[in-house]
């Protein structure tokens, strides 16, 4: 498979698909956002290069919707898009364990100084940073941009996704969901010694990036070298003239500057739509963002990725149930043939061929530990297809007895983004839920008296499908085909 240069090579692959759709003369404030949201709605779900966006010059370009299909993620991975979802996943989950970290490359030079504003020039209103959702607090420049920073102890580069709203001509917020982020990390160590973090964002990356910068990676190792494993090929960087911090020399649009110590200067940010599907919060103190130089090429292109009611989400394949699947093999859980996640992850499915008593909950166990956010986590036998919605409810409605099938562990892994999380125990501190473990096996020690499905496995309807395709389309025999024709005339 050839793996795209860049974002401007991915375009060019999605529309090679004809999955893309060109939007000319949409408006910034919620225009951008609802179109991006009913696309995303169609089976088709196409992904969207929007131009001559109302108030800015043509050639100002955003694009979204650019991996929200299986297809579409498989691509930007470098896995091919042909693969069924869950095969496309599987691929993943194996090339994942297999990567080797691909340390960036410096280059002399790069695009996106084709064009600079520093200093006093700097304004963020030349770019068209949209409000995606009717009660966000302002335009988001950042909702599918990577955040770089060096660590000032070990040096190494962490480039995440993190939002980032504009406040100003040369202000912008950093939004860090919880301390433990990288970034949060980082910025505290710089603040902690009296100074400023040197910082920049990424607008339009190339797509390895936007999903590395998604991935929960160690401490030290960067996202940068996790693209370059994706993409079998180096990140190529270019110090960045005000941070000297490495930039990825084909991304479109750059911000240099400083994030300015916490304690003393912060912005009430968002609220802002969540991939829940709900706004968490009211606008909160968050830190700030001095922007002291915007690079972007000629004709820049935006990579937006608004989060939308599920089950729209980022990603058409569900990345972290890759994780969860690595996560079972690694801890000894033979026989998982597939590990699904709907509703924008927040439900994880696993799929396995029981071999003992016991073998369906160990599994249900490690997938609930590792569900961020998620309440419910479900097994079911190798014969159901976890990532097929409708297969998965036919097994919980018919081999589940909920009085002897169903668990909950409290006290578990959400976060504060959870809107079914009480106000006032999020002001106390709570972030934790109750996950609901669901066996939708047939019980272990009678599974094989279990009343036999009634459907063709399978081999068996490939071997229908191939002989009686034509039948069940309505696709006539050629010669039928003229004839009618004929009579139309
Ligand atoms: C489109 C998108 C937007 C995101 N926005 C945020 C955000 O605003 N704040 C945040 O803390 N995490 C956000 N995340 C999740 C983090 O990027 C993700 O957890 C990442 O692994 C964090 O990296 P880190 O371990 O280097 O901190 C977002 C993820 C995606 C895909
Ligand atoms: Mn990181």
């Amino acid at each position: 498979m050839v793996i795209y240069k860049d974002l401007r090579g991915f375009i060019k692959q999605v529309d090679e698909l004809d999955a893309l759709r060109r939007v000319d003369g949409a408006d910034p404030r919620f225009e951008l956002g609802g179109i991006t949201e009913v696309a995303a709605g169609t089976p088709e779900c196409p992904a969207l290069l929007f131009d001559r966006i109302k108030g800015f010059p043509q050639g100002f370009r955003v694009f979204s919707n650019a991996t929200t299909t299986p297809q579409r993620a498989a691509l930007a991975l470098g896995i091919d898009p042909a693969l069924k979802p869950l095969d496309a996943l599987k691929a993943w989950m194996q090339k994942r364990q297999a990567l080797t970290p691909h340390k960036p490359i410096m280059v002399t030079a790069a695009p996106f100084l084709e064009n600079s504003m520093r200093g006093k020039k700097v304004d963020m209103a030349k770019l068209p940073a949209p409000h995606w959702h009717r009660k966000d607090g302002g335009p988001f420049i950042g909702s599918g941009s990577i955040v770089i920073m060096r660590d000032p102890d070990g040096g190494w580069i962490n480039a995440s996704i993190y939002r980032v709203q504009v406040h100003g001509r040369n202000k912008v917020t950093i939004q860090f969901d919880h301390p433990g982020r990288h970034g949060a990390v980082i910025a505290k160590k710089y603040w902690d010694r009296g100074k400023s973090c040197p910082v920049a964002v990424v607008n339009g990356e190339d797509p390895a990036l936007f999903i590395a910068g998604f991935e929960y990676l160690p401490d030290n190792q960067s996202e940068y070298d996790f693209a370059g494993a994706i993409k079998g090929a180096p990140i190529e960087v270019l110090n960045g003239p005000l941070t000297g911090l490495p930039l990825p020399a084909q991304a479109e649009i750059i911000l240099e500057g400083e994030l300015l110590p916490a304690s003393k200067t912060m912005l009430p940010e968002g609220p802002f739509g969540e991939f829940t599907g709900y706004y968490a919060n009211e606008a909160r103190p968050c830190p700030v963002m001095q922007v002291n130089a915007i690079h972007h090429r000629d004709d820049p292109i935006l990579l937006g990725s608004p989060p939308m009611k599920p089950p729209r989400f980022h990603f058409g394949l569900p990345f972290r149930a890759a994780s969860i699947w690595s996560n079972l093999e690694m801890a000894g859980v033979s026989d998982v043939v597939g590990v699904w996640q709907h509703v924008a992850q927040l439900m994880t499915v696993v799929a396995l061929r029981q071999r003992y008593a016991g073998h369906a909950k160990r599994a249900a166990l490690i997938a609930a530990a590792n569900s961020y956010m998620g309440r419910l986590v479900v097994v079911v036998d190798d014969d159901v297809d976890p990532s097929n919605l409708a297969d998965v409810m036919w097994a919980v409605t018919t081999r589940c007895e909920p009085a002897e099938q169903i668990d909950i562990v409290r006290n578990a892994w959400s976060s504060a983004l959870d809107p079914r999380i009480p106000a006032e125990a999020k002001a106390a501190g709570v972030t934790s839920h109750s996950k609901a473990i669901i066996e939708a096996v047939r019980p272990f020690p009678w599974k094989d008296r279990y009343p036999p499905t009634s459907a063709l496995t399978a081999e068996e309807a490939r071997a229908i499908e191939s002989k009686w395709s034509d039948a069940i389309r309505g696709r006539s025999k050629p010669r039928a085909q003229a004839a009618r024709r004929r009579k139309r005339r």
